[in-house]
């Protein structure tokens, strides 16, 4: 495929920060991309530049791919890692990278009039939500996001329909029990209380009651680490403490999945905890920032039995192709996850459904449901 022209301007995140936008012409095809910003970034993430210095660079990165002609993805995909030889692409930035390596695949896909996500090799499928309900900012939870998620699947619609459900339930429950709690949102929509964490827990576990849902928590705990313990608002912890404590909640609350319960370094805890929590999800995200050595690292040490895929924490979708397969060859659960400041771009929920990810990780209402309501349409091409 050829491209023909590129074009690229800033446009704004949910986060109010500038993100970059992507628009890929070919002979054929238009297509246009915008990539995610993350809040709580892990250090093994490829870097993500300044919107002002990529638009700075942008013409000579253009010179390289316009009147060229590319195979397919991985050829597309091998230029830009030519174009920027950095492991972490901090020349180009790895959002600039995955803003023309999406909008390369999205034409692609046009170009042979099938939906983005018919255009993967894999058997399509669709992911169950994980939704973030409560928590996620800095200074309102020692726990970055609770999250909600079903036991079995009908539809993804009527999953959605109990997860929301629960979500409106657990609002009129903080309201009871939290005085300060006015409906006050986070950047992923979930509700803001100035509730423990086991106060929260023992709410979300009357929401769900009767609505086979399950409950999953995202510690982010390289955020608690402190190069030495897990800091709390309340206290301490060593590592050994980290993980009496998630096995005490994991004890007394329906818990099902628990995402970076420790810091970005430690394959050695995510493996005892792997081993002593068998039927619970332990998912990595900063441990692996979608980084398919790490990933191999994390299988060796049997570290976890699944993986979240950020596409913008790795640049490129050649390389989220080879972790999601890398994963699933190794039968660990995925997750295609969204990041905290996005776009109405709904390109994962095509990569889920094409990569056929057990799990999409999502907010659960306002601009959130741009990605729900893409995938209940992609849901009805599946039947
Ligand atoms: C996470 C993500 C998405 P961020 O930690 O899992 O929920 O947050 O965008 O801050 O990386
Ligand atoms: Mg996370």
């Amino acid at each position: 495929m050829e491209i023909k022209n590129l074009k690229l301007r800033e446009i704004f995140a949910t986060n109010s920060l500038k993100t970059i936008e992507i628009e890929l012409e070919t002979s054929k095809a238009k297509a246009r991309s915008s990539v995610p910003i993350g809040t709580s970034r892990g250090k093994y993430e490829v870097a993500c530049l300044p919107t002002e210095d990529i638009v700075k660079n942008f013409s000579k990165v253009k010179s390289h791919l316009v009147d060229h002609e590319f195979d397919d993805q991985a050829d597309f995909d091998s230029t830009l890692r030519i174009i920027d030889k950095t492991s972490n692409l901090r020349e180009i930035g790895g959002n600039l990278a995955l803003a023309l390596s999406s909008a390369f695949f999205k034409a692609s896909a046009l170009e042979e009039g099938k939906e983005i996500f018919e255009f993967l090799s894999q058997e399509p499928k669709n992911p169950l939500p994980i939704c973030n309900v409560v928590g996620g900012w800095k200074g309102q939870s020692d726990i970055q996001e609770f999250l909600l998620l079903p036991t079995y699947q009908k539809s993804f619609l009527n999953s959605m329909e109990k997860i929301s459900l629960a979500y409106l339930e657990i609002a009129h429950r903080l309201k009871k029990q939290d005085h300060q709690f006015k409906f006050g949102k986070n950047l992923e929509s979930a509700w803001v209380t100035s509730l423990n964490f086991e106060k929260v827990l023992e709410i979300l576990t009357q929401a769900i009651k009767e609505k086979n849902l399950v409950i999953g928590l995202d510690f982010a705990a390289s955020q608690l680490w402190d190069e030495k313990k897990y800091v709390y608002s309340n206290g301490e912890l060593l590592s050994t403490q980290q993980l009496s404590l998630i096995e005490d909640l994991v004890e007394k609350y329906p818990i099902q999945f628990l995402e970076d319960p420790f810091h970005e370094d430690d394959f050695i805890s995510f493996s005892t905890i792997t081993h002593r929590l068998q039927e619970k999800i332990i998912c990595g995200d900063d441990l692996f920032a979608t980084n398919l050595d790490r990933l191999k690292i994390g299988i060796n040490y049997k570290a976890i039995n699944s993986i979240l895929i950020k596409p913008n924490q790795v640049g490129t979708i050649t390389d989220v192709i080879n972790v999601a397969e890398e994963a699933k060859k190794n039968n660990l659960k995925t997750v295609m996850s969204h990041r905290s400041g996005e776009t109405e771009d709904t390109l994962i929920c095509h990569l889920a459904i094409g990569l056929g990810c057990d799990y999409i990780k999502l907010g659960t209402s306002g601009e959130r449901t741009v990605k729900i309501n893409e995938i209940i349409r992609l849901e009805e091409k599946l039947k």
